[in-house]
């Protein structure tokens, strides 16, 4: 009850900003895009990560407000890096299943694009796909909507949830990111872990969608994606979120 009135309050107060966290080829280190990754910056708590308080505004509604502000807020850096002739990446966005249904997220997507002078391949879509699983012609519309106004969507956390398969069948998602927990393998697990990881790697390539694996830490993680052919990767081995101006400074270094 008390955190929703200061969530609400912390709306309107603009507490809220994101952290992005780059997303790069493990060979080359080449740096292909970034993920905006909200925060709230409490007056007295100081950085609140999501899962504190995610839930309730998914819950409430309030989210679609939240994600409005970021999805913005994303886009007017994007124009300001534009402008200063910075190298540019896509930056990928969280879409909750609030958001797609109630909005019109490809018209609000397509008015920010405009509205910022950018190309729309600039701004990408990450949906969960458990989400997705909770209404699939609605989900399919959507993405048909963006795909029709230039805009590309990743199906995130793949592996995690209960429909996955049926997900990839059904939606036309143009890249996949695989869950962390996929790549996460102790002593026990860890040659059924890595053909798992494997046998979906090869499916994405033969469905001709990009994969991205989520959440590597470890040398031995990256060692085994590369082995699966599986190259693109986000996470704190390479790079943890990191502020807007940071993440400026690591796209001004020449690769
Ligand atoms: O940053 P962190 O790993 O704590 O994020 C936790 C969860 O919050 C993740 O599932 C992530 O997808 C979600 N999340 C992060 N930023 C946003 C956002 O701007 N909007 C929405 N809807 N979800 C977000
Ligand atoms: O659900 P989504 O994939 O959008 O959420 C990504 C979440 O995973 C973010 O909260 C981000 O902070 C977190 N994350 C990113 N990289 C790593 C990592 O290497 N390890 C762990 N444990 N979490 C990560
Ligand atoms: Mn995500
Ligand atoms: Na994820």
């Amino acid at each position: 009850r008390q955190l929703l009135s200061e969530l609400e309050l912390a709306l309107k107060n603009h507490e809220f900003c994101f952290f992005l966290q780059p997303k790069c080829n493990s060979m080359t280190r080449a740096i292909v895009g970034m993920e905006a990754l909200v925060r709230w910056n409490h007056p007295t708590r100081g950085c609140v990560p999501p899962a504190e308080f995610m839930p309730l505004l998914e819950s409430t509604g309030l989210v679609t407000q939240l994600d409005q502000y970021i999805w913005e807020s994303v886009c007017k850096t994007l124009h300001k890096w534009q402008e200063s002739g910075s190298n540019l990446v896509p930056v990928s966005v969280n879409v909750s299943v609030v958001d797609i249904v109630n909005l019109d997220v490809p018209q609000i997507f397509s008015n920010l694009v405009e509205k910022y002078q950018l190309e729309p391949k600039l701004l990408l879509a990450e949906i969960t796909e458990t989400m997705l699983a909770e209404n699939a012609s609605l989900m399919e519309n959507t993405i048909q909507g963006l795909h029709r106004k230039g805009f590309s969507v990743m199906m995130d956390d793949f592996g995690s949830g209960y429909s996955s398969l049926n997900m990839l069948k059904d939606t036309n998602v143009d890249a996949i990111k695989l869950d962390m927990k996929l790549i996460d393998m102790n002593q026990q697990n860890r040659s059924k872990g890595v053909q798992i990881v494997e046998s979906v790697v090869d499916m994405a390539h033969r469905l001709n969608l990009p994969i991205i694996a989520e959440g590597v830490e470890t040398p031995e993680q990256v060692s085994m994606l590369q082995a699966a052919d599986c190259l693109y990767t986000q996470g704190y081995y390479f790079y943890k979120p990191m502020p807007v101006e940071n993440a400026e400074a690591l796209l001004a270094q020449p690769n």
